[in-house]
């Protein structure tokens, strides 16, 4: 019944993006999808080891994230994830133990240790900043450049359905859609913001909130990753004909806490049930039965698993093992990712694109600031 409900949802509107996908590209979607849950269960197990105390997980919000980058061209176009959409780095090429030294704080960590949100410019990533709502902003200025600069590219970004009630979401809306700037933006409605469910922070719908800035908006089923992916697909080709930003909505639900702090109370936030028809709507089940149906074989499926599975454990030890690598002192005196105006990572990306266009470009310094390279690290651009 679900799945028949799936897959119909996927012949009314997905059904021209979903037939350009060959198996191995749903398959590596698959693998997308279960990495990017095999690094929540690894954090979470890091939690409940002490390894680390807390740690932001999406379990079961993966397909709105890797719907959206598999729909991207991911040599070219950039993204700013959120804590939600940690899948979005190991899909734009980040090493997976990334997703890990960043919470161990670790001096080969993305930012030496400084900051547990992560990014690699270089791979297409624009470091979130924690406050919500401003990654709208920030992505608009990407896509104005891209803009201005003639380049076939766009810039995406995620906002939580609480985030779209800030200041800055606003502002970054409003100037994105009246400068007609390559910009998606993904409402993540997972129906809740910390402890304040959706309908508490607001009035009016989400699928309302494009059309205040002028725009049409598209909404998505956010756990049918193929509806994303073809939302994100066409969002992407809107950009790119200069027809200005999209705002996609997409439908989810927030099955654990906030953080693994507050799992007992984001229980009570919700009646049982609402868990339970979410649960049910799991991105990955849905997913592995469409694949099935596609004509992918339970074997392949598997060894999509494995491969992930490896992937991920391997990261985890990777990280673990850089425990000995603790940042100096003097690295939190690091002149940050910008200096004398340029970037970090920037024009190696742009040399990039403009010479071949479709490799992932290389990372100075495997991306990240030499670890403790203090008040004299030199520009690497
Ligand atoms: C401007 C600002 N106010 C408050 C916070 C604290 N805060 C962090 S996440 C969060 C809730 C975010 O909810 P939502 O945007 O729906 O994203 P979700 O956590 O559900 O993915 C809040 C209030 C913040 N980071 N920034
Ligand atoms: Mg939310």
């Amino acid at each position: 019944m679900l799945v028949r409900a799936y897959r119909d949802r996927i012949k009314r509107g997905s059904a021209e993006h979903a037939s350009r996908l060959a198996h191995t590209d749903l398959l590596r979607i698959y693998r997308d999808l279960v990495v990017t849950r095999l690094q929540d269960i690894g954090l979470k197990r890091w939690v409940r080891q002490g390894v680390i105390s807390k740690a932001w997980l999406g379990v079961g919000e993966e397909a709105v994230t890797v719907g959206c980058v598999a729909a991207l061209e991911r040599a070219q176009d950039v993204v700013i994830p959120m804590i939600r959409n940690a899948g979005a780095c190991h899909m734009m090429g980040l090493p997976l133990e990334d997703g890990f030294t960043c919470y161990l704080a670790t001096a080969d960590s993305p930012s030496g240790g400084r900051d547990f949100h992560y990014g690699d410019i270089a791979r297409g990533v624009i470091q979130p900043v924690s406050h919500m709502g401003t990654s709208v902003p920030v992505a608009a200025g990407a896509a104005l450049a891209f803009r201005n600069l003639g380049e076939g590219r766009v810039a995406l970004t995620w906002t939580g359905d609480g985030a779209t009630r800030t200041a800055a979401f606003h502002e970054g809306m409003v100037f994105a859609a009246r400068a007609g700037v390559p910009l998606i933006v993904v409402i993540q409605n997972n129906q809740v913001a910390l402890g304040t469910r959706l309908a508490q922070h607001g009035a009016g719908a989400m699928a309302d909130i494009p059309a205040v800035y002028g725009l049409t908006g598209l909404e998505c089923d956010g756990n049918n990753v193929i509806d994303v992916y073809a939302a994100a697909a066409t969002a992407r080709e809107q950009c790119l004909r200069g027809e200005g930003p999209v705002i996609m909505v997409a439908e989810t639900f927030r099955m654990g806490g906030h953080a693994t702090h507050d799992e007992r109370e984001a229980r009570e936030t919700f009646a049982p049930e609402l868990f339970e028809h979410w649960g049910r709507r799991d991105p990955v089940g849905l997913f592995e039965a469409y694949l099935i149906d596609r004509g992918i074989t339970v074997e392949e499926i598997e060894a999509a698993e494995e491969e992930a599975r490896k992937a991920v454990d391997a990261a985890a030890d990777l990280a673990l093992a850089s425990r000995d690598h603790l940042p100096r002192p003097e690295s939190a005196l690091f002149p940050g990712f910008s200096e004398g105006g340029v970037l970090h990572g920037l024009s190696t990306r742009l040399d990039a694109v403009r010479t071949d266009g479709h490799e992932h470009a290389p990372s100075p310094v495997s991306g990240h600031p030499p670890p403790g390279a203090g008040a004299g690290f030199p520009p690497s651009d």
